[in-house]
């Protein structure tokens, strides 16, 4: 049995993501040298989001003026190539933990703004693929296990606003999610039909077909009703029953739409369609959820409330939580000390995983475990800055999550997750179990 998998090179590279921002790339070979094992090199590409919570931990960019706008990763790539590299080569990449522990260590900050959160990342992630490889297992498999058979439920984003668009819709994602369906390729396919007749839809309209962020159209619209009774209508056109075959799942990302000196949430885009100022308070984005529960078959509310209000979550989960799924993302940042904490106060029911946001693979798996265990529902969760890198496919397998969200069914960085999925549901074949996050609520409904 092996036993020993010796990490015996880590190499880092500045590359780019979806928005033409630049990335780190690490590729780990392992292995090389032990007698009748070759040597395995793995790559891993760290995403980047837009809008971060403030507890994230930190992203190393370079600040350099004059080039890539400052966006440059080059400090965060020297850093794997000497700090981390020095750690980590010779230790077993079998032992994941451990090699996390000791990226952990050796950026030796609370929020590894030392090396950074993308340097340790990328190590973390390229070292785990390295070892899936030498195994010959898929990821999916090394990270979770032989008992590893549930795939996601898809949460679609076919709407941008926010921070990921230049429209008027100013809640930031708008997605599907296809519980009614029968397997993960049935889902797939009811939701790309559903993007094809919003489509339709719009140009007939003379709306903009153009796309934000994460691939979801991004027209200027009046307000969140405007936005929802288009989908609405895309997913009848499609022929499917809104409610039973599709919901709906809204990420507000309150925190953006803040306005800490006043102490209420603005909404510059529906202001300025309507003429008039939209402001509205803690408890009246409460309301405002309530009214589009009544109205629409709305499932799931991420970052309704922003990221430091405790009391604010407190109220709306127990107004709202025992019909929908509200979703910490900002909130939560994928830190077990502030998922404890909601835990505590029973604020939200659920959790955004999202791996760079807490900076190495361990550290997410943790974060998933605990919220299992307290019965909130997991999400793995691309960023809306990501690459060709399909990790977080495996990841949402491996660990059973549930759901993952991962954008529209549109550009290639979306659809590599999306595929890989789709690969992992035929090898997984009649054991792949697809299910309904939801059943209760869905029943009740
Ligand atoms: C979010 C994400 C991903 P970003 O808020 O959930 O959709 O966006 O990566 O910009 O933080
Ligand atoms: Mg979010």
């Amino acid at each position: 049995m092996l036993r020993y998998l010796p990490v015996r090179r880590i190499h880092a590279r500045q590359i780019l993501d979806s928005r033409g921002v630049p990335t780190v790339e690490v590729e780990a070979t392992v292995g090389e040298g032990i007698i009748g094992i070759e040597g395995y090199t793995a790559r891993a590409i760290v995403p980047s989001g837009a809008s971060t919570g403030r507890f994230e931990a930190i992203e190393l960019r370079d600040g350099e003026k004059g080039c890539y706008l400052g966006l440059g990763v080059q400090k965060a790539v020297e850093n794997v190539n000497t700090r981390l590299a020095e750690v980590i080569v010779g230790e077993n990449a079998l032992d994941q933990v451990r090699i996390d522990e000791l990226l952990i260590r050796a950026d030796g900050t609370e929020n590894k703004a030392s090396t950074g959160a993308n340097a340790v990342l990328g190590v973390s992630m390229a070292i785990a693929r390295a070892a899936a490889m030498a195994l010959r297992i898929p990821l999916y498999q090394y990270l979770g296990g032989c008992h590893t058979k549930k795939l996601p439920v898809p949460m679609m984003n076919i709407m941008n606003g926010g921070k990921h668009a230049d429209n008027t819709v100013d809640l930031q994602e708008f997605m599907i999610m296809p519980c009614g369906a029968g397997s993960f390729e049935d889902g797939i396919r009811m939701c790309v039909e559903i993007y094809q007749f919003l489509k339709i839809l719009l140009r007939e309209k003379g709306l903009s077909t153009a796309v934000g962020d994460e691939g979801g159209f991004a027209p200027d619209l009046k307000d969140s009703e405007e936005v929802l009774r288009m989908i609405v209508e895309a997913v009848e056109k499609a022929g499917y029953e809104p409610g039973k075959d599709i919901f709906i799942a809204i990420d507000a990302a309150a925190s953006e739409l803040y306005d800490e000196e006043l102490g209420v949430y603005r909404f510059p885009g529906e202001s300025k369609m309507k003429d008039r100022e939209i402001l509205r308070d803690a408890k009246e984005m409460i309301e405002y959820y309530e009214k589009l529960l009544e109205k629409f078959p709305l499932i799931s509310i991420e970052d309704g409330l922003q990221e430091d209000d405790w009391e604010g979550w407190k109220t709306m989960t127990e107004r709202l939580g025992s019909r929908i799924q509200l979703v910490g993302d900002d909130l939560f940042v994928t830190n077990v000390k502030r998922l404890a904490c909601g835990i505590r106060l029973q604020a939200a029911n659920a959790i955004l995983i999202k791996v760079n946001q807490i900076g190495t693979l361990s550290e997410a798996i943790d974060a998933v475990k605990m919220a299992q265990q307290a019965g909130y529902r997991t999400i793995i969760s691309h960023r809306s800055g990501e690459t060709e890198d399909s990790f977080i496919a495996d990841l949402a397998v491996a660990v059973g999550a549930g759901q993952i969200k991962t954008g529209a069914p549109c550009r290639s960085d979306r659809n590599a997750k999306y595929n890989q999925l789709l690969r992992i549901s035929e090898m997984l074949a009649e054991t792949a179990v697809y299910e309904n996050p939801f059943p209760k609520e869905k029943s009740e409904s």
